[in-house]
């Protein structure tokens, strides 16, 4: 009998269950903020950004108003909003329909990005993350493994698949936009019912914040992204169109998933806020894939993925998926790292709505990373993270951040004695 709970270490690739660490997740997702109405002053971003042309975001001192009460380690997290379409790529016989499948999880991450002109708390050295759903049968787990620049490590894992990759984004402030462009790549392991286990790869594409100058902030997505299944050769190529001039662009993905010899097998599109599409179109892309109509006679269009509703009222523009992250119930606190970002005052103090406290503790926290820093150079000692170790990775031969498991183990035993005080 197949264990339904059972992932595989990714160190000894041997089978082991993730059902420990459903303990302190009892409560079930929490449903709403403590907070009504967010109730931020609203400055002009422009008033304030445009002394700070030129700046990458860790370098411009914002107002704690313009923060959300999330941090990028959440922004990862985010990611497994859609994790049922790796469950449904798993459940594929055919690898060209897993590969649609896992595409449609990379483009499903942007739906949230909506709303959400907001800088996310920026996470301090050490500060982990974990997030763990019995129901979905998936846990992640990430942590802060660089502060000069941010880099966020993160490991998902789950019967069928395992996500991993890292979190660097290049950030530039350009007068008239605020570009976001993320480096690392992302691996995901994919464990269908052949056995045969598949590597997938893909970077993520550009988020950009237009509008500043007219008051009128919006993000866009926009960048070529490519999904490679290093074990079949195949490819999808996906085109998040910049928004431009014309509204009918917007939101707009459109590609195409080839075969090992770059023949066209589907064709891939829709709107990344709302839907996406695939039909086989054996030899041609179809560009008019993205709006779901299938031509008479041809092959019958799939819905991919559908966005989830996004109820207006929620503080901060947040998704109903994002407000069950921060929760620190307190059956769940006795079982988390002290380095938790469920445990960092400021984000909780901003989602509380108390922003001065927000501030105060912001740079509270702040400083005494500096000085533990300064303490570190003093003593010639180098900071490295708890749960992550960089090394080649043995298939694409990049540098890459590997996943001890050593978070998981630690915390049945409640043994956090390599953890710092970072709160
Ligand atoms: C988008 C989804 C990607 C990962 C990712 C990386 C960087 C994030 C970006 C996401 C969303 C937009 C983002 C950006 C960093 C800064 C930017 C949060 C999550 C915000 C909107 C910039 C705010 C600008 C201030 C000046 C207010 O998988």
């Amino acid at each position: 009998e197949e264990d339904p709970l059972a992932v595989a270490d990714p160190r000894t690739t041997k089978q082991k269950s993730i059902e420990p660490s459903y303990k302190g997740y009892e409560a079930g997702i929490r449903k709403k903020l403590k907070l009504a109405a967010d109730n931020r002053p609203k400055i002009s971003l422009w008033g304030i950004l445009k002394s700070m042309i030129g700046k990458d975001m860790t370098k411009m001192t914002l107002p704690v108003s313009f923060n959300e009460p999330t941090s990028l380690l959440y922004r990862v997290a985010e990611d497994m909003e859609y994790a049922d379409l790796l469950d449904i790529a798993a459940d594929r016989d055919d690898s060209l329909e897993r590969l649609v499948y896992v595409a449609g999880f990379a483009a499903s991450e942007y739906a949230s990005t909506i709303g959400r002109v907001a800088k996310p708390f920026n996470p301090l050295l050490g500060e982990t993350y974990e997030y763990v759903r019995p129901d979905k049968g998936y846990r992640f787990f990430a942590e802060q493994v660089s502060h000069h620049p941010p880099v966020g490590a993160a490991y998902a894992e789950s019967a069928r698949w395992d996500y991993y990759g890292e979190s660097a984004v290049k950030t530039k402030f350009l007068g008239k936009s605020f570009d976001a462009n993320p480096l690392g790549t992302w691996f995901l392991k994919l464990r269908p019912k052949d056995g045969k286990e598949e590597l997938y790869t893909w970077k993520k594409v550009t988020s950009t914040v237009i509008g500043i100058i007219t008051g009128n902030p919006t993000i866009d997505n926009y960048g070529a992204m490519e999904i490679k299944n290093w074990t079949t050769g195949e490819v999808c190529l996906l085109d998040f169109r910049a928004r431009g001039w014309k509204a009918s662009s917007a939101y707009h993905v459109i590609g195409k998933v080839m075969d090992r010899d770059r023949i066209t097998k589907w064709s891939i599109g829709g709107r990344w806020n709302d839907k996406i599409y695939a039909r086989v179109t054996e030899g041609f892309e179809d560009e008019a894939i993205g709006e779901g109509k299938t031509t008479k006679g041809a092959n019958q269009a799939i819905l991919v993925w559908q966005a989830g509703e996004r109820p207006p009222n929620i503080p901060f523009n947040l998704t109903p998926f994002v407000v069950t992250f921060n929760d620190d119930n307190p059956q769940l606190k006795t079982w988390l790292a002290p380095t938790d970002s469920r445990l960092r005052p400021d984000q909780r103090a901003m989602e509380d709505g108390e922003y001065d406290l927000a501030a105060t503790e912001k740079n509270r926290v702040e400083e005494k990373q500096r000085a533990a820093r300064r303490q570190r150079e003093a003593a010639g000692e180098e900071w490295k993270p708890r749960f992550f170790e960089q090394t080649k990775h043995p298939v694409t031969g990049e540098l890459y951040w590997e996943f001890n498991g050593d978070y998981w183990r630690r915390r049945e035993g409640k043994d956090w004695s390599v953890s710092d005080d970072i709160f």
